[in-house]
């Protein structure tokens, strides 16, 4: 068996930065990568319209000054092909597909503890030993597809949005069904309509969305930017969000409801995510985000011709932002064109799949192509699909029944030397990736060195940290709205999933304190053992 130090599962914009950082730490660093590319996400979501929906030049990595000034964004919110081009420039820059292997679905990894070596097992029946393991694997990576009688039965194309086909797809002439409406359907919808015969659009909840004001980058705004880089940066990582803009400072109802207004109307002209920022309380007092709401479905309400269509298109299950909002690029606009349709599944359910299409409750849909763009088992789901086995034979998955607990969301119990980026207890999916993604890779390569310099062979989350950390995470969701929805961020949307709210919602701010608090101290919360615990008992 190969034996390496550091081994990094996932070639995606985490495991690309941990393999840069850890390299040019000088340790023995390998990536392995499921895919045939890297670039993760975007590697895979190649479905049309697919675009990030935090503006380019925030959406990019921060640790090397030539590579801000010399790569150029070219619009406002960059396209899946133009963020996995950015990628591959910073792989070729860095000459780090060297250290990648692709092709290399890691399928179980076991602990042993004697040796206190993970051994990891890939499909091809390769096996690969490593001291440390580190977790890339991304927060909204394993897809989900809905269960509906007869699917086996179309004889159109069926796609899922984020396992998108790299061969060029002829919407032209072609009836398109589109089973959801989040960012993936919402982004997508426009860009097919523009070509297909007709589109329809299966809608289970209504969403709420910002415009995204996307527009080409002038010359003034690519100066700005690249003269400033340093000062942006610092202030992205001192942002509750990791986006370029703080909160707005008065409570939403302490204002009158003009000035409201206006401030409502120039953070959504302008902001797409940052609205949810145009007042600080907009996430954590219902009044307030009653009033949020209301204003969106009025602008989302202005945006859409047909009354009936209209009515269908409000959001009104949820308040604003309990579950992610999107940025999108026309979508209600589509609505406003002849062949495009909106089937509301909640008010009449899909019965069934047939061969030539889907039958709801109220009539039949002929279509060529079903297109699944529902979402994800997100922030475990990538995490619990290799059999990961810690200490004592226990698996992640057993572990991790009743929900998932970690320290900080880089680690937890009965699992030594593995370490996750972007982990449940994180903020990293309520925050811009990238900046959440680039501080804790900072971090662990900081962890990863004190371990070499003070010879600690194994290193694990204690119970007691883990516990007061997801303690932690819990009281600081019970000040907000997010849990009054079920959402991906708390499980609630997967059939069998716990219901807890996963990710870290005290902002990437407080959380990049809290990891230099932990590192200052000693890596608190962490066992440090110079021999590991088994060959000690
Ligand atoms: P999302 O945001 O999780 O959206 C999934 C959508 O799919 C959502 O509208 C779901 O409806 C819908 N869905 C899920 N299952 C079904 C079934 N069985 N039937 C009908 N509709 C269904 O995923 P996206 O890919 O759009 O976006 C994910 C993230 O990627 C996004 O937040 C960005 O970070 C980028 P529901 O609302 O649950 O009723």
């Amino acid at each position: 068996m190969d034996h390496v130090d550091i081994l990094i599962v996932g070639a995606g914009i985490a495991g690309l930065r941990a393999l840069y950082s850890l390299r040019g730490a000088g340790f023995d660093v390998r990536v392995a990568e499921a895919s045939d590319e890297l670039g993760g996400v975007w590697n895979h979501n190649r479905y049309p319209g697919a675009r990030c929906d935090v503006e380019s030049y925030d959406y990019s990595y921060s640790f090397s000054s030539e590579l801000e000034q010399e790569w150029t964004w070219t619009e406002r919110y960059p396209r899946q092909p133009e963020i996995l081009s950015y990628l591959n420039h910073v792989a070729d820059r860095f000459d780090l597909r060297k250290d990648i292997t692709f092709n290399a679905r890691a399928t179980s990894a076991d602990y042993d503890e004697e040796a206190a070596r993970w051994n990891v097992a890939f499909e091809d029946g390769s096996r690969l030993s490593c001291r440390r393991l580190i977790l890339c694997l991304g927060q909204l990576s394993a897809p989900k597809t809905p269960d509906y009688p007869g699917q086996e039965r179309f004889r159109g194309e069926t796609i899922v949005s984020a396992q998108w086909p790299r061969r060029e797809i002829d919407f032209r002439g072609k009836r398109v069904g589109i089973i959801g409406t989040g960012s993936s359907g919402m982004q997508m919808t426009p860009v097919i309509a523009e070509v297909a015969e007709r589109v329809t659009v299966f809608q289970r909840t209504a969403n709420y969305s910002v415009p995204a004001a996307n527009a080409p980058l002038t010359d003034e705004e690519i100066h700005e930017v690249k003269a400033n880089y340093a000062a942006r940066r610092e202030m992205t990582r001192n942002s509750p969000t990791g986006l370029g803009f703080q909160p707005g400072k008065v409570r939403t109802l302490d204002v009158d409801p003009q000035e409201r207004e206006k401030v409502f109307e120039a953070a959504y002209n302008r902001y797409g995510f940052g609205f949810a920022l145009a007042y600080p309380d907009i996430l954590l007092d219902p009044e307030a985000n009653a009033v949020a709401s209301e204003f969106l479905r009025r602008k989302i309400g202005e945006r859409v011709n047909d009354p009936e269509v209209r009515a269908k298109l409000l959001p009104v299950t949820h308040g604003f932002g309990t579950r992610r909002p999107t940025v999108d690029s026309g979508y209600y606009e589509a609505f406003n064109r002849g062949n495009v349709e909106l089937a509301d599944i909640r008010a009449t359910p899909i019965v069934e799949f047939t061969e030539t299409g889907i039958r709801t409750a109220e009539k039949d849909y002929p279509l060529d192509f079903i297109i699944y763009a529902t979402g994800f088992d997100a922030l475990t789901g990538a995490l619990l699909k290799p059999r990961i086995t810690g200490r004592h034979g226990l698996t992640l998955k057993e572990k991790w029944a009743r929900g998932p607990i970690t320290q900080l969301g880089l680690g937890t119990a009965g699992f030594p030397n593995l370490l996750i980026v972007g982990g449940p207890g994180s903020p990293t999916v309520l925050s811009n990736v990238m900046v959440s993604t680039e501080l804790q890779v900072d971090w662990l390569t900081d962890l990863m060195k004190t371990l070499r310099a003070e010879g600690i062979e194994e290193i694990e989350v204690s119970p007691e940290a883990e516990q007061a950390w997801n303690a932690h995470v819990a009281e600081r969701v019970s000040e907000t709205l997010y849990m009054t929805a079920d959402s991906f961020y708390n499980g609630g949307e997967v059939k069998g999933k716990p219901r807890v709210f996963m990710p870290y919602s005290g902002g990437v701010r407080h959380y990049r304190r809290l990891l230099e608090t932990c590192a200052t101290g000693g890596y608190s919360g962490f066992e440090l053992r110079k021999t590991p615990l088994a060959r000690t008992e």
